[in-house]
Parts: structure tokens; C-alpha cells; sequence
């Protein structure tokens, strides 16, 4: 079994003795295993990002740790697999910071409209300014630890009653948003008449007309079919949504130091993979949702702004909840990563 690992396992760790040794298989009973399970479907980056995870962490702990996927909300909403995270019943899922900030509300920084111009200064926010691993450090003491930010992307507005161009088009509008305080009060600000719902239920919600609209990045709207549900595509980018790469505190507990190293090393390396998929997906799919029938509709920077205006009024009565120290580094940090 130690030659066969030696094969696979690629030439470069051939005469490494530690190596070798270290890919003698577990006992049988050593093996532990992580659940990982998210709302998204598998054809989404996000699932194909938890399946180079689950290669990663299987190769490297010669399968001390194995990994089983669960897409589509097989194990609950986001609340649901956070709460299970908490208690241990689960160990891995992958939400948006915006359902986290219900257990760290400085995520909801994050839920801040129009704060990132563009993907770039997201990177650099999240993966290099101290900020980012500021916020997965206040984690643990909610049961869970954060691996690594992963992404959602910029989200769009989608409805099935009317073209949304301006502010004036919120008007009305029954939005579906994700269970979060400030993404409601933006929504309401701009006009329209949002509720809160698991993403489980949205898809339904839609199609018995519940909700008239909804708002998610270009990749979910077009692998998850919206455009069966809604005609009109508005390219608003009005929040960034991060995902993080969630363990349950549990199982973090329960690893050796080299375990959780290769696990985190995994999870940012599997994060790499994810943003790269899903940057692809999210630049390629517009053409697509077009032949689909949606009409899609380009925002103007002018009317963007306006958007923005009307938004930015509603966030001082949430930076005491973030915290006005978060709300500070993050945006200087943005700004910073704008020069
Ligand atoms: C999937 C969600 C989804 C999010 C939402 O579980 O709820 O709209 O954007 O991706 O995390």
C-alpha cells in the first residue's frame, strides 16, 4: 500500500523518508469525518471549490480526515448548518458573511451597499488587510472557525414585474433578501417591500409569486434557474457577498496542530480554485441569461450613486452593532486598496 501511495502521490516526495512514513493509513477507528453542506447546487463553483477541499484534505491526511459534500440544502439552510456547527452536529458549511452577522455582527460590514468598487479591492480587503482575519477571529467564540473567505460575488437584482433602472423602479417590489438587519433597511430605503428568507425556499417562492424578486450574484441566478421564475436582470452590484469556509469549533478541538494546518492550508487553497470558477462564471453567464430571455439591464454610474445615497443613509444606525472600530478599518482599508 506505502508503493501504491508513492505513485499516486506524485515523484517529488519520493525519497522522503518522513513523508513516506506519514502515508501509512490511519487505524481504522482514527478516521474522522467532516460534513460539509451548502445551499448552493452542485453545478456552482462553490461545490466544485469543496470537492478540491475535500481532495486537499483527504491526500494530505492519507485519509485521517475524509470529506463528504452535500449540495442544494441537503442538510438545512444556513442558519440551520450554522447552529449544528455550534453544537457540533455538523462540521463544515460555507454561507455568505451576511446570514454569519446573525451570530458576529461584524460581519455585517460586509452588508454595507456599494462599500467594494470592484473584486480587486475585495481581495485585498479580506486576504491581505489584518481586518479580514480580524473578523474569522471572532468566530470561535460563536463554535465555529473560519478556514478561509471563499466567494459569492457581486450581487444583482433580479424581479418579474418591471425593468429596475432607477431608484424609482424599487418601488413596490416584493424583494426576497437574505436573513440580515441591513440588507432589509437598504431594501426599504430604496422603496421596496423586502422579507427575509432562507435561500432553501426562494426558488419556490418565486414561482407562487411570494416574492416578485430577488438578488444574487449572476452565477446563482443562472445555475440556480432563476431565469425560469424572473424576467428582468438589473446589473447592480449593490453588495459583495463573501462566503467563509466555516468549521465547527468541535472538530477543530478535536484535530492535531498538522491536521488543522493542512486543513486551513485546504481551505485557502480550495478558496484560490473557488474565486477563479466563479469569476469565470460570473463574467460568462450575462450572454447566456440573455439568450435565456431575461432582459438584462446596465445600471448608470449616475443612477448608482443615487442608489448608493439612499443606502448609505440607513448605515448609522447600524455601526454601533458592527462596530464603529470594524466599520472604520474596513473602509479605510477599501480605501486604501483604491488608490
Ligand atoms: C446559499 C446562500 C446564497 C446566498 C443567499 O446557501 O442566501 O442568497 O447568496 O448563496 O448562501
Amino acid at each position: 500500500l506505502s508503493l501504491s501511495l508513492t505513485a499516486c502521490g506524485g515523484g517529488q516526495q519520493g525519497g522522503d523518508q518522513q513523508k513516506q512514513e506519514g502515508a501509512n493509513p490511519p487505524a481504522a477507528g482514527n478516521v474522522r469525518t467532516i460534513r460539509a453542506g451548502i445551499g448552493l447546487n452542485d453545478q456552482h463553483p462553490q461545490f466544485k471549490g469543496l470537492e478540491k477541499f475535500k481532495e486537499i484534505v483527504e491526500r494530505d491526511t492519507n485519509g485521517s480526515i475524509v470529506v463528504e459534500n452535500y449540495h442544494s440544502g441537503q442538510l438545512g439552510d444556513d442558519r440551520a448548518m450554522m447552529e449544528a456547527l455550534q453544537l457540533g452536529t455538523q462540521e463544515m458549511t460555507c454561507p455568505s458573511t451576511a446570514p454569519i452577522a446573525n451570530f458576529v455582527p461584524g460581519f455585517s460590514v460586509f452588508d454595507i451597499p456599494f462599500l467594494f468598487p470592484n473584486e480587486e479591492v475585495a481581495d485585498q480587503v479580506l486576504l491581505k488587510d489584518p481586518v479580514g482575519q480580524e473578523l474569522l477571529d471572532m468566530l470561535p467564540e460563536q463554535g465555529m472557525v473560519g478556514l478561509a473567505y471563499w466567494e459569492n460575488g457581486f450581487r444583482d437584482l433580479t424581479n418579474n414585474k418591471h425593468e429596475v433602472k432607477t431608484v424609482a423602479d424599487f418601488k413596490d417590489l416584493k424583494i426576497r433578501t437574505m436573513e440580515n438587519k441591513l440588507h432589509l433597511a437598504a431594501f426599504r430605503a430604496l422603496g421596496a417591500n423586502p422579507t427575509p428568507m432562507a435561500f432553501s425556499e426562494l426558488f419556490t417562492a418565486m414561482q407562487q409569486g411570494t416574492v416578485n424578486g430577488q438578488e444574487n450574484p449572476i452565477a446563482t441566478i443562472y445555475l440556480q434557474k432563476y431565469n425560469e421564475v424572473q424576467k428582468y436582470l438589473s446589473l447592480t452590484h449593490h453588495v459583495y457577498s463573501p462566503f467563509v469556509l466555516l468549521l465547527s469549533k468541535k472538530f477543530w478541538d478535536e484535530s492535531t496542530p498538522e491536521e488543522q494546518e493542512i486543513m486551513k492550508k485546504a481551505a485557502q487553497e480550495a478558496g484560490d480554485y473557488e474565486r477563479k470558477l466563479v469569476r469565470e462564471a460570473n463574467g460568462e453567464y450575462v450572454d447566456d441569461l440573455k439568450a435565456a430571455g431575461m432582459t438584462v439591464t446596465e445600471i448608470t454610474e449616475a443612477d448608482r450613486a443615487e442608489m448608493k445615497k439612499v443606502t448609505d443613509a440607513v448605515l448609522p444606525q447600524f455601526v454601533d452593532t458592527i462596530g464603529k472600530d470594524i466599520v472604520d478599518k474596513v473602509t479605510t482599508a477599501v480605501e486604501n486598496a483604491s488608490k
